[in-house]
């Protein structure tokens, strides 16, 4: 279908929103467009607990790097982030945490600067009964206050790598708004934990929720969020969970059993003016693959019905059977074919990677979704 706001990707939005947003594609592309986030490796976690031990990090920027090498050697360029996200940043956390987050280095050095070579971890929580709405004086009582765990360690370059990943999703988002059928987002750390004001589970900015609330800003009327990743975006759900503008549906594994533990049930539908807008498809860890694309059917149904003008996929890779903390077991090629079912929603997408742990296959099952999309 030709519509001349799609021709023109530079053109001023307001044409394309005279016209009706999203009329038609700008054309199939052979290869995706893909910003990167060049400042990725300034977030460098250590270490993070488990069972007791301190172990390496599975969060680390090789995984980025696989998958822009996979990317390079399958004919893919990378792109740098053009946009600045701080406006839409500001509608989807909350001031305070931002203020929080974007100094959080210089005030753990300013107790000791020997904090240099270590990284901090909260020890201590807010949970019910206990105030959140006084800020501590004490550093780590305000690093418990804005986080949900002690698994997502602060590095000096966080902040600054948190933000060029939200920019990169608000390039991809703006592409795609102007008219680009898709874009990637390729980045960490990833998003989806993150909540208005909170960090957890290697997450710091909603990278996903940027992307949404972009193209709520830029024209479309309804966006629909689907969360693939192996582990519940309770971030994501619960920044959008009281509006109708955004569904959220996610497949993922069982919070009874899995992480973040604390949200992601089915019977989680929304709230308010977000009543029916928010679909948990919950599903056993050691699910099979054939009853996760059963699943993707149900979100693909509901994403239909909603008769969105675009699609953000929160694209995590932790489904993957070699995942190593993680109980699915999709195949590389199980990922095409994730790939090829979206594109069959006909909808214009903002793809944004999320977690995946198996670093030396996530470019390979990364790039898989995007070329089965037909990127
Ligand atoms: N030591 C994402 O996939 N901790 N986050 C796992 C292993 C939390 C995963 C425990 C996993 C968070 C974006
Ligand atoms: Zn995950």
């Amino acid at each position: 279908m030709f519509d001349p706001c799609i021709t023109h990707q530079f053109e001023p939005l307001r044409i394309c929103v005279r016209r009706g947003f999203f009329l038609g594609f700008a054309g199939y592309s052979a290869r995706m467009l893909t910003f990167h986030n060049p400042l990725h490796t300034g977030h460098a976690p250590a270490h993070e607990f488990f069972r007791g031990e301190r172990v390496p990090c599975f969060e680390m920027p090789a995984r980025v790097d696989y998958v822009e090498e996979t990317l390079r050697a399958r004919g893919h360029a990378l792109t740098a982030p053009d946009v600045d996200s701080a406006p839409v940043l500001a509608q989807v956390h909350a001031p305070r945490y931002l203020a929080f987050l974007q100094t959080a280095w210089q005030q753990w050095l300013a107790l000791d600067p020997a904090n240099a070579a270590v990284q901090p971890f909260p020890s201590v929580w807010p949970v019910r009964t206990l105030r959140s709405d006084v800020e501590p004086d004490n550093f780590v009582a305000r690093l418990g206050l804005y986080s949900m765990d002690n698994g997502t360690p602060m590095a000096a370059g966080t902040w600054a790598a948190a933000k060029a990943g939200a920019d990169a999703a608000a390039s991809a988002a703006a592409r795609v708004a102007q008219g680009a059928r898709a874009a990637f987002c390729c980045t960490r750390p990833p998003g989806h934990h993150a909540g208005a004001d909170f960090m957890g589970g290697y997450c710091f900015l909603n990278n996903a929720a940027v992307a949404a609330q972009w193209l709520r800003n830029h024209g479309a009327q309804r966006v629909a969020l689907l969360d693939v990743d192996y582990h519940h975006g309770n971030g994501t759900q619960s920044i959008f969970y009281d509006r109708a503008d955004v569904l959220f549906a996610s497949i993922h594994g069982d919070p009874r059993t899995e992480y973040p533990f604390y949200l992601g049930h089915a019977d989680e539908t929304g709230a308010g003016e977000g009543a029916g807008f928010n679909l948990n498809l919950p599903l056993p860890a050691g699910t099979s693959a054939a009853r996760w694309f059963e699943a993707l059917e149900q979100a693909c149904a509901r994403i239909a019905s909603y008769r969105a003008d675009a699609l953000v996929v929160s694209l995590g890779l932790d489904a993957f059977e070699g995942d190593p903390i993680s109980r699915f077991a999709l195949t590389s090629e199980d990922f095409t074919r994730l790939g090829g079912r979206l594109a069959r929603l006909g909808l214009r997408t903002v793809f944004v990677l999320e977690g995946g742990y198996a670093a030396a296959e996530l470019g390979t099952n990364a790039v898989n979704v995007l070329e089965g999309f037909g990127a």
